[in-house]
């Protein structure tokens, strides 16, 4: 009796997690490799800032990783790991060149933080070596994923809600739309040329 009791509390536990939030599965396509998929929320809720840095390293004359994702509010660490000066700079953020920002030129070892509170696509490239660039997505939200080499990609745990979903790409022009989560979702999208 006790026991039927206890597995009739976990299945309504199990309900009402799932009924205030959900996972959102799809594809992006119209490119090849990696894309970035975020949630804006309308109007823009602020998130409280993860309390751990990530890295976006100089090394072998290339940023590494290519794409860093981050969530709004994240400091990003920059790191030379080559024996050459590289510089850190990006002319702007999402498109607005009021918030292009150079970090100057360092030497091997050396590291310079920045915290990203604006949201978007953050271009870096370097000074000193012209083939050099990167990308930093700041995403306004926590609900963000990197797909896989498909197109594939999972977002978990998004509360129901009405969203902006934005699909970015590399060279491609971003797609955004209207996204409703009650519970899970399916989202596949275009990015264009
Ligand atoms: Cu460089």
């Amino acid at each position: 009796m006790k026991f039927g009791m206890f597995t009739a509390t976990a299945a309504a536990l199990a309900v009402t997690a799932s009924a205030w939030a959900g996972t959102i599965h799809g594809k992006v396509s119209g490119a090849k490799g990696e894309s970035v998929v975020y949630l804006q929320t309308n109007p823009a809720k602020s998130f409280p800032a993860p309390a751990q840095h990530a890295q976006m390293d100089q090394k072998n004359l290339m940023f590494v990783p290519h794409i860093l994702v981050i969530q709004q509010g994240t400091t990003v660490v920059f790191r030379n790991s080559d024996a050459v000066l590289h510089n850190v700079y990006w002319p702007s953020i999402n498109g607005n060149k009021k918030l292009g920002h150079n970090m100057g030129t360092w030497p091997q070892g050396g590291e310079r933080s920045f915290t990203f509170r604006n949201p978007g696509v953050v271009p870096l490239y370097c000074y000193v070596h012209p083939d050099m660039s990167g990308y930093i997505i700041v995403s306004p939200t926590p609900y963000y994923a990197e797909t896989d080499q498909a197109g594939n990609y999972t977002i978990k745990n998004v509360p129901n809600g009405t969203y902006t979903l934005i699909a970015w790409h590399e060279g491609k022009r971003p797609h955004s739309q209207s996204i409703t989560v009650s519970g899970d979702a399916t989202a596949n999208v275009t990015v264009g040329k």
